[in-house]
């Protein structure tokens, strides 16, 4: 197994990789909260089962490019666990919710790793995404204090953001909004996609 990097302020430090172009859909929106912390990251699609050579490669060498392994699949999803058995890098598991099971399949597979190779797993769909990549910034921000400021204003922004009361208007507005209670849907930067 490859060790893992010295520290150093990489260019793209995260690698969100997915197990199929249907999985962009969710995991665009890791890429979007890594937009809006300005953390630079590569989208890519590799399939445990389907792609496995290209896995393998991008696993084994992942150490040289990569501080962090943000990880999305459905259905059986092998992906964040076969990942992690070939990298000591963080790998970060997101569970899709692709298929008749809802997701609880794929949340299942990936968090019970067995002992000794590690998957942070993450909820399921969307806010696991988003969970993913503020988690990957946490770790990175340990080493880059500019990073760490955003990351608190982002939180602190998140707070002021919650009313004290309800509105009607809120509410209808709900499902247009990430995180907090602001729609930033106009922050956000157009993601790299995966194909
Ligand atoms: C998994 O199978 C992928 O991660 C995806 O969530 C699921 C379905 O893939 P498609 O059939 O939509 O390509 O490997």
């Amino acid at each position: 197994m490859a060790a893992r990097p010295k520290p150093s302020p990489a260019k793209k430090p995260v690698a969100i990789i997915m197990g199929s172009q249907s999985d962009w859909a969710t995991m665009q929106h890791a890429a979007e909260m890594l937009d809006r912390l300005k953390v630079g990251y590569d989208a890519l699609i590799v399939s445990a089962h389907r792609t496995p050579d290209r896995l393998y490669a991008f696993a084994k060498s992942a150490h040289k490019k990569y501080r962090i392994v943000i990880a999305g699949a459905g259905g059986a999803a092998h992906l964040p666990g076969m990942a992690a058995a070939m990298t000591t890098l963080p790998v970060f598991g997101v569970p899709m919710n692709v298929t008749a099971l809802e997701g609880k399949d794929s949340l299942l597979s990936i968090v019970q790793m067995p002992a000794g190779i590690p998957v942070g797993t993450l909820a399921i769909g969307k806010p696991g995404a988003i969970n993913a990549a503020l988690l990957a910034a946490a770790v990175l921000a340990l080493g880059d204090k500019p990073l760490a400021r955003r990351l608190a204003a982002l939180r602190k922004a998140q707070t002021a953001g919650v009313a004290r009361r309800p509105t009607t208007a809120v509410n209808e507005a709900a499902g247009s909004k990430a995180v907090g209670g602001r729609d930033r849907s106009k922050d956000l930067h157009e993601p790299t996609r995966p194909s």
